[in-house]
């Protein structure tokens, strides 16, 4: 038999004014990547995150990588000059991930492949992509390179011009990047009978690491649902479910032979058709009497949160809980799908506490920054879910292309049509592209870790009116510093 066709997979850089890393491993690449092993090609990863890389950590003069929270910590970062077009935000800009020239050194080990996979995450971290293509076609000239992922697939026409990739795939990737590959390789059986059943495929390819202190699942693909600044489904329009026994097959099996008690869901909708979704699942874990930990750094959909779903999350040991609820304004709601409402918010927290939970631990996502978006409202929803006695995680307007919000935004003027996706990075907020808004959402954002401070300890700095009050001063002290 002839030499098995090699394909190189590359998780690039982050290039941010912050990252970390929050259960964030490549995903869809570990989808592809073992999809193309199971079907006889030899793959090798190259993932520029990795925190247990051994020269990163003999560098760091540490055995393991810092972790602060099940498994998850900081990232390697190296300070870089801010591309000019943000220069304007008062932060230092840097590369997230292992200095550049382990990664060369990498590269330059590794044997010629045959193709080159790259994936991309958050449009406005292009630049990571774009360093690495460089590098790559530096070190393997006329190796082809295949780009897929987030930002492919949400901006091919500029992945296309920033990468030049000789090919870009535009969501899901299993089967086209076989497809693909069986035309530039020659090798007719890659697209021969692909799976129907998204159970069918291979789990994602953990073993390519040489050590991870968790692992990520998805237990369904995409979300209904089309709230407005949410690009999910550009992404992958259908909404497919995994079979529950399929899921905790995985879940046993990938924590065992890794080696991990850390589990994040990735799934838009992970609580959807609870019956017969999450519930089964949770009831199959429970069985198990495996002691797992669960987190879910993705809002959930806290409406489906029930007396016993609430006690399954508990008794399965879910530890890290983000509920969305991004607005209490009516309106708002009607924008998001009505994805919960307050009452429905309340009820899921004192379920969540009759199973167990002290309410401190529970986190909620709210929504700042979108076009038009009042501060008040803003505001208004922090003072809702800390009178709830949880915590809040203010998540920032990222103007995705193809949504609602981002039209929304344009007609409003906030954001030039074809604007250099790095201004919509979610701490450029670029809706209000002046040093006095940027002060006056961190002065917000303070406030919130004030609160949350508080009900960490359990106790009130603030009486909501007084919260108010004090938050309006502070707010009113910004204005003008900036004028020019
Ligand atoms: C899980 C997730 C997270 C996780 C971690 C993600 C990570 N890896 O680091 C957490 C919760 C931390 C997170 C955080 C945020 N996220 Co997020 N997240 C997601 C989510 C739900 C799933 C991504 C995923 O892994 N999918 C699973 C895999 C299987 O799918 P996939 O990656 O698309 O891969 C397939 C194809 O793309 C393709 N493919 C992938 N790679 C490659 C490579 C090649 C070569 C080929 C050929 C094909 C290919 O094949 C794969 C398999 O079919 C997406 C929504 C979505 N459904 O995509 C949002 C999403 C990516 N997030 C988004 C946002 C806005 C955020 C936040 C900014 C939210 C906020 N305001 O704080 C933060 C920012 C984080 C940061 N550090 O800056 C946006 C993207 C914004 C943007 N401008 O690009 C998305 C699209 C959701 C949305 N709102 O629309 N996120
Ligand atoms: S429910 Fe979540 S994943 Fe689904 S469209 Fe809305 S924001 Fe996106």
């Amino acid at each position: 038999m002839g030499k098995r066709a090699k394909i190189l997979c590359i998780n690039p850089w982050i290039y941010d004014f912050t990252a970390y890393d929050l259960w964030s491993k490549p995903l869809g690449l570990l989808y592809v990547a073992a999809y193309l092993k199971q079907r006889g090609l030899e793959v090798t990863l190259l993932d520029c995150l990795d925190k247990f890389h051994p020269e990163l950590l003999k560098r760091q003069k540490r055995e393991k990588p810092r972790m602060t929270r099940y498994g998850s910590g900081p990232l390697h970062r190296e300070v870089i000059p801010t591309p000019e077009v943000i220069q304007f935000i008062p932060r230092h800009f840097a590369r997230y991930g292992l200095p550049e020239d382990i990664v060369i050194r990498e590269l330059r080990q590794q044997e010629r492949p045959d193709a080159i996979l790259i994936t991309t995450g958050m449009t406005y971290w292009y630049l990571g992509p774009q360093r690495i293509v460089e590098l790559c076609r530096d070190i393997f000239p006329g190796v082809p390179i295949l780009v897929g992922g987030i930002y492919a697939s949400l901006m091919p026409d500029h992945a296309r011009e920033v990468l030049q990739p000789e090919f870009l795939v535009i969501g899901p990737g299993e089967i086209q990047t076989a497809d693909l590959l069986a035309d530039i390789l020659h090798l007719p059986h890659l697209r021969e009978e692909h799976p129907t059943e998204i159970d069918d495929f291979p789990y994602p390819a953990f073993e390519l690491y040489r050590k991870i202190s968790y692992l990520v699942v998805m237990a369904s693909r995409g979300c209904p649902f089309r709230c407005s600044f949410c690009a999910t489904y550009l992404i992958d329009s259908a909404f497919s479910e995994r079979k529950p026994e399929a899921v905790v097959e995985e879940i046993l099996s990938q924590t065992r032979q890794f080696r991990v008690r850390d589990v994040a869901f990735y799934d838009d909708a992970l609580l959807l058709q609870p019956e017969k979704r999450i519930k089964p699942i949770l009831r199959q874990i429970k069985e198990s009497k495996r002691e797992l930990r669960f987190h879910t750094p993705n809002g959930l959909h806290a409406r489906f949160i029930d007396e016993e779903l609430a006690r399954l999350m508990y008794e399965c040991n879910f530890k890290t809980i983000r509920l969305s609820l991004e607005s209490v304004a009516k309106e708002r709601r009607r924008d998001i799908h009505n994805k919960i409402t307050p009452g429905e918010m309340t009820r899921a927290v004192q379920n969540l506490v009759k199973a167990g939970y002290q309410s401190r631990d529970i986190e909620t996502y709210i929504i700042m920054g979108l076009p038009n978006q009042p501060l008040e409202e803003v505001i208004e929803t922090i003072l809702y879910a800390n009178n709830l006695g949880i915590q809040v995680r203010l998540a920032s307007f990222s103007p995705i292309p193809g949504t609602k919000d981002y039209q929304r935004a344009i007609e409003n003027g906030y954001l030039p049509p074809d604007s250099d996706p790095l201004i919509t990075n979610k701490t450029v907020i670029p809706l209000f592209r002046t040093r006095e808004a940027y002060e006056r959402f961190k002065v917000v954002s303070q406030f919130a870790n004030l609160l949350n401070e508080g009900v960490k300890r359990g106790v009130t700095f603030f009486k909501p009116a007084e919260f108010r009050n004090a938050l309006y001063d502070a707010l009113d002290k910004t204005r003008g510093w900036f004028e020019e």
